[in-house]
């Protein structure tokens, strides 16, 4: 017979009732954590339900009241003493107002998971590059033998993750400006931000409201907790010295740093060093971050670099830095190689790149390119992109908004075809490669146009690169 665990700590959270907008993944989540604290919950999503008996069974489910195809701020009502929305619902929407006219707290679902459960949080938020150094700060903390969580915007919501962890754990939470929007105490022991580039601003009102959301992932912490800013991103840097009280630390893939992970020039792809007091010196060479021996793009080694500073600072040993970094490989669609056809070209999968930012370090990472972009391009201008045409041969442009980046490659004297769906799109750019040249998905935009997330179209893209590359001969007919 083994010893039943203890129970995880909980602490109270003193509500009788509480409204969840939206039946995701995170309203779920955030539901199951206030009903299993005893707190009465409305749940409500303005989507239609499937059939007549889909409220019911969410209500079985979750144990709570479930109300669809209204709007959140129709079910409000006085005896609401709080509302945790889901990321989806924007900044702007009528159900924060009412809120704010009615003095009810709006707490975000990662704020209301750690106020249930205190738990030690490393949280990485940024533009580009959070998902992977999130994984990879979670894989150098089990690497040190610790309970590591990667959760947030990566998936698993915080509230799931809390509620499953044991009291000594660690989460490690991605973050987006969704969540940090509506944070409060939230308070990372290390909090990243990896850089700032325009995104979601059909979400927040402006730009300025998108990057003081990403800058409440400081404005909690206190002098013994640590704030981490890539210092190769200014905005990044102001952000960290304008929010909170932490000691500030930064990295870099381009230059040492004064505490943190920085990186120095050696006869081949250079090393990342530690100042990290107590574990200062050399952390790795950078070769050993690509097996293959192929050159690592600056946005993976800055990813590393991240990751390593934050778990320097959270006491992880850096012999588990160097470990996990070397043979922790990124996820799928993020600069996945998914195929190479007999004229040597390579079919890159950057379904993740959703961004200008993200997609001009893949333009700059693949060498002479033909390039898959577009879909949805989120309130953002794409004309940036231009800077990262010098290596593009042709463009194939997709989805809503084909026009607009096709307008952007004549202006820069690339030629783009339209193509009907990404199917078409990869037949044809795989007839426009010129043999040893990259198909590259690198879109620039979000999925949903045309897509159910930028995973599906990844896979999409990914069967449709290996079916041509199957069919392909050397000399391409
Ligand atoms: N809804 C409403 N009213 C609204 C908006 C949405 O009722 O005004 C309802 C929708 O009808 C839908 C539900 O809310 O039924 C969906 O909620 P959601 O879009 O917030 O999605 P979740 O399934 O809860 O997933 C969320 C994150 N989604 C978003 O931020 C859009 C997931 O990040 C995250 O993994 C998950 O919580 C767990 O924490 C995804 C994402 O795209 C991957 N994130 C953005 C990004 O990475 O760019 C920020």
């Amino acid at each position: 017979m083994t010893a039943a665990s203890p129970p995880p700590p909980t602490a109270p959270l003193a509500l009788s009732r509480a409204l969840v907008v939206g039946t995701g993944a995170s309203g779920r989540a955030a539901a199951r954590l206030l009903v299993a604290a005893g707190v009465a919950v409305v749940v409500v999503d303005e989507r239609a339900p499937t059939d007549a008996h889909e409220a019911d069974r969410l209500s079985t489910e979750l144990g709570a009241e479930v109300v669809l195809g209204r709007r959140a701020v129709e079910v409000l009502d006085g005896a609401v003493e709080l509302v945790v929305p889901s990321p989806g619902v924007p900044e702007g929407a009528p159900v924060f107002r009412a809120a704010r006219a009615a003095g009810t707290p709006v707490w975000s679902e990662p704020e209301l998971a750690l106020r249930r459960h205190p738990r030690r949080l490393l949280a990485v938020t940024g533009t580009n590059g959070k998902t992977t150094t999130t994984e990879l700060l979670a894989a150098m903390v089990a690497t040190a033998g610790l309970e590591a969580h990667a959760c947030g915007n990566i998936g698993l919501p915080l509230s799931a993750a809390a509620a499953v962890s044991g009291p000594d754990a660690v989460l490690v939470a991605e973050l987006s400006s969704f969540q940090l929007h509506f944070t409060d105490r939230l308070a990372p022991e290390v909090a990243v931000l990896l850089n700032l580039a325009d995104d979601h601003l059909d979400w927040h009102r402006d730009r300025a409201s998108y990057h003081a959301a990403k800058a409440r992932i400081f404005a909690a912490q206190d002098t013994g907790m640590w704030a981490v800013a890539g210092l190769d991103d200014p905005v990044a840097v102001a952000l960290r010295d304008g929010s909170g009280h932490a000691r500030p630390a930064a990295f870099s893939a381009t230059t040492q740093v004064p505490l943190g992970v920085g990186w120095r020039a050696d006869a081949r792809q250079g090393v990342l060093v530690s100042s990290v007091p107590g574990s200062d010196g050399e952390l790795l060479e950078v070769a050993a971050l690509a097996p293959d021996g192929g050159a690592v793009p600056l946005h993976r080694i800055a990813n590393v670099a991240a990751a390593a500073t934050a778990a320097l600072l959270a006491g992880v040993p850096a012999a588990a830095v160097a470990q996990a970094a070397t043979t922790h490989r990124p996820g799928p669609h993020r600069f996945e190689t998914v195929a190479i056809d007999p004229r040597g070209v390579r079919y890159v999968n950057d379904s993740k790149a959703t961004n200008v930012h993200a997609a001009l370090a893949s333009l700059r990472a693949a060498g002479p390119t033909v390039w898959i972009a577009g879909g949805l391009a989120k309130g953002v201008d794409l004309a940036g992109l231009t800077a990262g045409l010098d290596d593009v041969r042709d463009a194939v442009v997709i989805g809503a908004a084909a026009e607009e980046l096709a307008a952007l490659c004549r202006r820069a004297g690339v030629t783009a075809h339209h193509a009907t769906d990404l199917e078409a799109a990869v037949r044809l750019a795989a007839h426009l490669a010129a043999p040893g040249d990259t198909v590259l998905l690198a879109p620039a935009c979000a999925s949903f146009d045309q897509f159910t997330s930028y995973a599906h179209r990844g896979e999409v893209f990914t069967a449709a690169a290996r079916q041509v590359a199957a069919t392909t001969t050397e000399v391409h007919g």
